[in-house]
This record gives C-alpha cells, sequence and structure tokens, in this order.
C-alpha cells in the first residue's frame, strides 16, 4: 500500500451559515483528495484519509443558542447539520465530519491537556489582556494600540480582562520553530505565507492562555474542562486544533499522522503554522504516550475571496452564501434550459480561487467567461465533435489506428499528452490547482488545433474517392479521441460528475484502481481500444449567454 496521505480542512465555526469560503477551503481539499486517490490507485483508496468538521465551543453559541431558544447542543446539532448538507452539495468526498461535541474528541483532548500540565509544558498563572469578544481571542496589546482598542471586524470596544488562567510555554519554541522552518521551505506554504511568519516569529514569542475560567455565567461553562480543575474550560482554539489528532488518535488510524496538509484560509496561518506544531513539539516531549506525535509535513494558507472587487458583507448585499452557488450550479443561461451543473461551480472555484496568489474576486462576468472558454467550448464542445465524428464516420465504433499515426501533421501525440501528465504532476506538488487544471485545458487546445489543422469532415467528404482516406480519418479520430480521454482523467478530480458521464457514453470509466500514472498514458494499459463503443452522448456544457443574469439566488 502506499504511504499514507492526510488531509485536513479548518474546522468551522458552527454559529455561520455555510459560505463560498467554507465551500471553497473544502472543494479545494476535495480535489486535492480526489487527486490522491488517483495516483494511488482510485478504489483502492483506503489509503487517503480526507477530514473536515466543525468547531463548536465557541461562546457565542451559547449566546446564540439562547437568544433562539435552543440548548447550545441542540444549536450545534442543527448547525452542523447544515454544513454537512452543504459539503454534501458541493460533491465533497470527505472520509469523515468531526464535531467538536462528540465524546472521540471530548474524551482525548483533556488527555494530551493532562500529560502537558504533567510535563510543565502548560502551567498556571494569571492573564491580563484585551479580549475581541467577536473573535473570542485575546489582542496583543501592539495590535490593540493600532486597532484603537475596537475589534478588528464588528468594532466594537476590546475588553480588558485579567483572570486566573493556564499557560502554554509558547516562548520556549522560538527557535526550534525557526530552524524547522528555515530548513523546511514546504513546511508554511505559499512562501508570502512563510515569510510572513518568519517575519513575526523573529520578532519573540510570549507564552499564551490556553484555557477560560468557569463562572456562574452560562456561556462560560460550554467547553471541555481542564482535568483536574472544573474552573477552568480548555480556549476554544486549542480545543479545535486537537481535531486534527484526535480523530486519527486510533489504534487504525495513527498511521495517517503526521498530515500531509492542513488547508486553511490566511486568517488563521498563526494558529496552524506557529502555535499548533508548539503544541505538538511540547506534547511529544510529555510522554512515551505522545511519541508518535510528530510535526505536519504542510501548512498551506489560501487568500481570500471578495465579491465583485468588494470585501463581502451582509450589509454591502454582496455576500456569496450556499443559495448562491446553488443558484449558479442550477443557472441555465441557454435556451435549451440546461444548467450549468455544479461541476462547473467546483471548476471554477478551485481554478480562479485565491490559492497561491493573491486575493480573488468572484464576478459573474468571469464565471461565464471561464465557463464558456475552459468547459462549454473546451473540454464540452471538443469531446462533443469527436464523440459526434466517431458515431458518423464509424457508426459509433472507435476504429483501429495504424502504428505510428499518433505522429504527424505537426502533432506528437503521446509527448503532448505526457506533457499534460507532467505538468499537472508538477503542479500538484506544489498545490497548484490553476496549473494542474491548466493541464487538461491546454490538451484541449491542442486537439481542437488539430481538428483545424486536419479537417476531418473534409477527409471524410473522399473515402470513397481517396483509398487511404478511411485510415487518415480513423488516425485523426483516434489521436482526439485518446487525448479526450486523458483530459478528462485530468479534470476529474474537479469535475468528478460531468467526466464520469463522459466516461459512460464512451466506455471508458477507469477501473478501480488504475492509477493516474497509468491512466495517462497515451495508448497505453487503460486506453481507448479499436471496437469500442463512443456515443456522442448529451451535451456536457451547453453554452452560456453571457448577457444572461443569474435570476433569484438570495443574497443578491
Ligand atoms: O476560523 N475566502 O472557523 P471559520 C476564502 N473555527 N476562505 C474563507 C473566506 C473567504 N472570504 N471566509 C472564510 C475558524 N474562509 C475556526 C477554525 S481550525 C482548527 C479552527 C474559510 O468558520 C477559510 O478556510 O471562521 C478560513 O480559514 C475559514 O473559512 C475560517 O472558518
Amino acid at each position: 500500500m502506499a504511504d499514507p496521505y492526510y488531509l485536513t480542512t479548518p474546522i468551522y465555526y458552527v454559529n455561520d451559515r455555510p459560505h463560498i469560503g467554507h465551500c471553497y477551503t473544502t472543494t479545494v481539499a476535495d480535489v486535492m483528495a480526489r487527486f490522491q486517490r488517483l495516483v494511488r490507485g482510485q478504489g483502492a483508496g483506503g489509503d487517503v484519509f480526507f477530514l473536515t468538521g466543525t468547531d463548536e465551543h465557541a461562546d457565542k453559541v451559547v449566546t446564540s443558542a439562547t437568544a433562539k431558544g435552543h440548548t447550545p447542543q441542540d444549536w450545534c446539532d442543527r448547525n452542523a447539520q447544515a454544513f454537512r448538507e452543504a459539503f454534501a452539495f458541493m460533491g465533497v468526498s470527505n472520509d469523515d465530519f468531526i464535531r467538536t461535541t462528540e465524546a472521540r474528541h471530548k474524551d482525548r483532548v483533556p488527555v494530551y491537556i493532562e500529560g502537558l500540565i504533567k510535563s510543565g509544558e502548560i502551567y498556571k498563572g494569571e492573564f491580563t489582556g484585551w479580549y475581541d469578544e467577536s473573535a473570542e481571542e485575546y489582542v496583543p496589546e501592539a495590535a490593540a494600540r493600532e486597532q484603537q482598542y475596537k475589534a478588528k471586524i464588528t468594532g466594537r470596544p476590546l475588553l480588558k480582562r485579567t483572570e486566573p488562567c493556564y499557560f502554554f510555554r509558547l516562548s520556549k519554541y522560538q527557535q526550534v520553530l525557526l530552524d524547522h522552518i528555515t530548513a523546511n521551505p514546504g513546511f508554511i506554504q505559499p512562501d508570502s505565507r512563510r515569510q510572513e511568519v518568519l517575519g513575526r516569529l523573529r520578532q519573540g514569542l510570549n507564552d499564551v492562555p490556553v484555557s477560560r475560567p468557569v463562572t456562574d455565567d452560562p456561556a462560560t461553562q460550554w467547553g471541555i474542562r481542564v482535568p483536574g480543575d472544573p474552573a477552568h474550560r480548555v480556549y476554544v482554539w486549542i480545543d479545535a486544533l486537537f481535531n486534527y489528532l484526535t480523530v486519527v488518535d486510533t489504534p487504525q488510524r495513527r498511521r495517517f499522522w503526521p498530515a500531509d496538509v492542513h488547508l486553511i484560509g490566511k486568517d488563521i496561518l498563526w494558529f496552524h503554522a506557529v502555535i499548533w506544531p508548539a503544541l505538538l513539539l511540547a506534547l511529544q516531549k510529555s510522554g512515551p504516550d505522545f511519541g508518535w506525535v510528530g510535526l505536519p509535513r504542510c501548512v498551506f494558507g489560501h487568500g481570500w475571496w471578495v465579491s465583485e472587487g468588494q470585501k463581502m458583507s451582509k450589509t454591502l448585499g454582496n455576500f456569496i452564501d450556499l443559495e448562491k452557488l446553488e443558484a449558479y450550479a442550477k443557472w441555465a443561461p441557454n435556451k435549451e434550459k440546461i444548467p450549468v451543473g455544479l461541476d462547473a461551480v467546483r471548476w471554477y472555484l478551485v481554478t480562479q480561487g485565491p490559492l497561491s496568489g493573491g486575493d480573488a474576486d468572484f464576478s459573474h462576468a468571469k464565471f461565464v467567461e471561464v465557463y464558456n472558454a475552459d468547459l462549454a467550448n473546451g473540454i464540452g464542445n471538443c469531446a462533443s465533435r469527436v464523440g459526434n465524428m466517431v458515431e458518423k464516420y464509424f457508426g459509433g465504433v472507435l476504429p483501429a489506428q495504424a502504428p505510428g499515426s499518433e505522429v504527424g501533421d505537426g502533432f506528437e501525440w503521446p509527448s503532448l499528452v505526457r506533457a499534460a501528465w507532467e505538468k499537472a504532476a508538477a503542479g500538484l506538488e506544489k498545490f497548484d490547482l490553476a496549473a494542474v487544471l491548466g493541464a487538461p485545458v491546454e490538451l484541449i487546445r491542442h486537439v481542437d488545433q488539430y481538428i483545424n489543422a486536419t479537417s476531418p469532415f473534409k477527409v471524410a467528404k473522399t473515402v470513397e474517392t481517396d483509398p487511404g482516406a478511411k485510415e487518415r480519418l480513423a488516425a485523426i479520430l483516434c489521436n482526439c479521441a485518446e487525448s479526450v480521454r486523458v483530459a478528462s482523467v485530468l479534470a476529474s478530480p474537479a469535475m468528478p460528475s460531468k467526466m464520469g458521464q463522459l466516461w459512460k457514453t464512451w466506455n471508458c470509466e477507469p477501473p478501480a484502481g488504475a492509477t493516474l500514472a497509468d491512466l495517462c498514458v497515451f495508448g497505453g494499459r487503460h486506453s481507448l481500444r479499436a471496437g469500442q463503443g463512443i456515443a456522442k452522448g448529451e451535451i456536457l456544457f451547453q453554452r452560456a449567454n453571457a448577457g444572461d443574469p443569474l435570476p433569484g439566488a438570495a443574497g443578491d
């Protein structure tokens, strides 16, 4: 079996309604996970473990639950379900969904905290600082001053708080972390984020509070208690970070640790790139039970989606919520009333999203442009043209191809296909999904150019008079079909449903266990075969009229 691969998303605050940000991170992770399963031989995919979930012990959960007349647990149950449904709608193939109110998590966190207290990595002290209630975090003095003692997002006044509290000896880990990040350039990605963390780390580290007091206020009673000291509960962020560990802390799953990638947004980089690794290093030193706890291989912090050039906000009414993504998937901007489909939304998010560059703008015009260029006029049109010609000229049965005819008319198909695979594989190494998915788009472009250069429809007109024409036509269509097959494999992690539809009409569903490398060999063991049926099938992506607005989307 190949090396286990473990990929996580943030666990989302259950108080929020799922929106483009949550759907984006989780869909990107889904595409990565699907690629990794393919790389390792799909169907045998038990060695990839993809985790997402919800973060449920925030104080504001109690506030909202009380306001709505629910118990906190009941409120969490409802809202966690909304996240599950959102990700199911997005076609996400997560292997598990962790909720921090589940026993498997709540029972393990105290074990780690106890280990850290016993080894002196966590100690009891007193904390005074500026607290941002809405973000549920303390704001360091310098930042508080800069923000004029107001919360960054809500603008509400920061509160001065003094409380007895448990601290984690983060300050001890400054040099170890600097050394690790310097020696492992891939540990924090992309590089701009790595530089950001290094810069801040060089300024020094203070010990950080990892608990909150429990009082008569019900809001303070929500959370996991500090073992042996029930007047304190574990700070929600520390509780949340441990999810990555609790889920795989079973005899069957420990092999997945360390995580290969923690995919997150840039907002929570510091917690994941500094506090979390330091906690893990401390835990590892805390006793033989935790010897297996090493550092994750990579923390990847992506950028921000904005909407039509502006920060998303409810007041501006430009918020891209789940309903709006659903409206896009159902949108049918053509007279045939064929929806663009969920895969088009996934494609737009993962190819145009803020993965390694700066922030990305969700714009209606851009959605239409990308949909038409890559999908309707790209792979959709090309597959339909090729299927149509095989149907028309060879009765829907793929003809045999003369040896050597994979090269000609200025096109060397085995090497063009190999180059596409190499580009995708190199992109995968760097988590660059725009490059990975650019590979099939480029391959399709070559097929279109080839069709224009060889004009198979003209060749078809000469089969009665020219004895070599039938063989030439067969070679052209075989080259096209086989290249489209490989492009469809490379695009399938982003568009599993539409590519699955194509595979059905072309009878080329990849067999279980086939690896991406093998599937992407032109004329290899998984290639199309002479004599197999290839139908035109239904249109995968109907061209969109650029002028059509998106009807009835909530949030508009
Ligand atoms: O921070 N663009 O949860 P959260 C892109 N519970 N991604 C976005 C985004 C946007 N405009 N808005 C949100 C938390 N995200 C903690 C995490 S992990 C141990 C605990 C995504 O519900 C992005 O992935 O606020 C960001 O990191 C995450 O949502 C924050 O989700």
